[in-house]
């Protein structure tokens, strides 16, 4: 696929008109097709999502939606695709290209509105090439694939092959400073820097391949991160650091924007979950048939019912835990010795459900996996599995009481 996509001279970015494509759905246009996906919502309220088998998909023929899509050529398979803030500059990093190609947005429309054409493909009417250029950074480099803008009239290129960023001027097109990278950068993040209001003090080059930059911990080396200060003309690199991973089209804020919407717990009064439980008094355990619910509470630090017997290999358990902490930054760990789950981690006020399905006759602990209090090894409970059909009686202590269960 890559060899078919980097063999023209001209490949094309899609300028879409999303507006008609409504437009045209909202006038009954386009097919429906048979499908099978799924549609999941997640509620704040019940601490839950659920999940929506879908069985039809609408499909849009662009070629159908006349003046939806046009063509602008391209040169030498173009990666990246980033506009400026200002929405007049449409950069496209054609990956094989000595050129870096800059549509101008105001052209494309009067483009359009000539109808400067140059055949089609697919349907599709291509722009004259000509007729959208901006301008092109001439040299910037090797392998250029992602830019990203300081809101100063600056862009900021990652080069892949030559391992550097490049910095750049909207409108002259001169290149006005160049970094090394180690090494082979992909992706770039300047917080705000691909809106149209960017925060264009720092930028974070991600770095795809490392070889000799750190401890060979194995086939795959840790991928690295660099942060440069770009306040002033030239970059200037502050922290070189290892990373799990290049985030595609990361996006950075200023802090001060998250850390007062930040969530510091989930209210019990609010929890709507079915099967919360919002005090050590409420815990119980109930048998229907061959499935068990454990409607269990967690604090620091202790479980409550903290033993349970009579469970049955071939019994279904759920443990329905509600984590009735109310103060900020105490979740709670759930997890049973033989589970085939994963373990949960609960937040403060929140419900989660975990199945259990014990397969061999034992006593089998259950504790807390998320380090809570000096008590922390303390906080955890044991259940009897009993062999199917056994007379033993469901029963559970709560706060050191036998209960019997329902
Ligand atoms: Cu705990």
């Amino acid at each position: 696929m890559e060899v078919n996509a980097s063999q023209n001279d001209k490949d094309y970015i899609a300028a879409i008109n999303w507006k008609k494509i409504e437009e045209y759905v909202n006038n009954g246009g386009g097919t429906k097709a048979p499908t099978k996906y799924a549609h999941n919502v997640y509620k704040d309220e019940t601490h839950s999502a659920t999940s929506t088998i879908k069985e039809e998909v609408l499909i849009i023929n662009p070629s159908d939606v006349p003046g939806a899509i046009y063509f602008m050529p391209t040169p030498k398979s173009p990666h990246g695709c980033d506009v400026d803030p200002s929405g007049e500059y449409i950069v496209g990093s054609g990956k094989l290209a000595a050129e870096l190609t800059v549509h101008s947005f105001s052209k494309m429309l009067k483009a359009i509105d000539e109808k400067k054409f140059d055949g089609d493909a697919y349907g599709i009417p291509i722009l004259q090439y000509e007729a959208t250029l901006a301008g092109a950074v001439k040299q910037p480099g090797l392998g250029p694939l992602h830019t990203e803008f300081d809101g100063k009239g600056n862009a900021y290129t990652t080069f892949f092959i030559s391992s550097e960023v490049v910095k750049w001027k909207l409108g002259t097109w001169e290149v006005i400073d160049r970094k090394p990278v180690f090494y082979s950068v992909g992706h770039l993040m300047i917080p705000g820097g691909n809106s149209r209001k960017p925060f264009g003090k720092y930028l974070v080059a991600m770095n795809k391949i490392t070889k000799d930059r750190y401890l060979p911990t194995g086939p795959e080396v840790t991928q690295s991160a660099q942060l440069f200060d770009i306040s002033g003309d030239k970059m200037e690199m502050l922290l070189d650091f290892p990373t799990i991973g290049e985030p595609h089209y990361a996006a950075g804020i200023p802090a001060n924007l998250i850390v007062p919407k930040s969530k510091k717990i989930y209210k019990l009064e609010e929890n709507k979950h079915p099967y919360a439980t919002k005090s050590e008094a409420a815990a119980k355990v109930v048998r229907k048939g061959n499935e068990v619910h454990v409607y269990m509470t967690m604090i620091r630090s202790h479980f409550a019912p903290d033993n349970i017997e009579g469970i049955q290999v071939g019994d279904k358990v759920y443990f329905h835990v509600t984590n009735l902490e109310q103060d900020y930054d105490v979740p709670h760990g759930f997890a049973v010795i033989g589970a085939q789950t994963s373990e949960l981690l609960i937040m403060p006020g929140q419900t989660e459900t975990n199945i259990w399905e014990p397969k061999q006759v034992g006593v089998w602990p259950f504790y807390c996996t998320d380090f809570c209090s000096a008590l922390h090894q303390e906080m955890q409970g044991y259940i009897r599995v009993s062999p199917k059909g056994s007379n033993v009686p469901l029963t559970y202590t709560l706060d050191g009481d036998a209960v019997d269960a329902e």
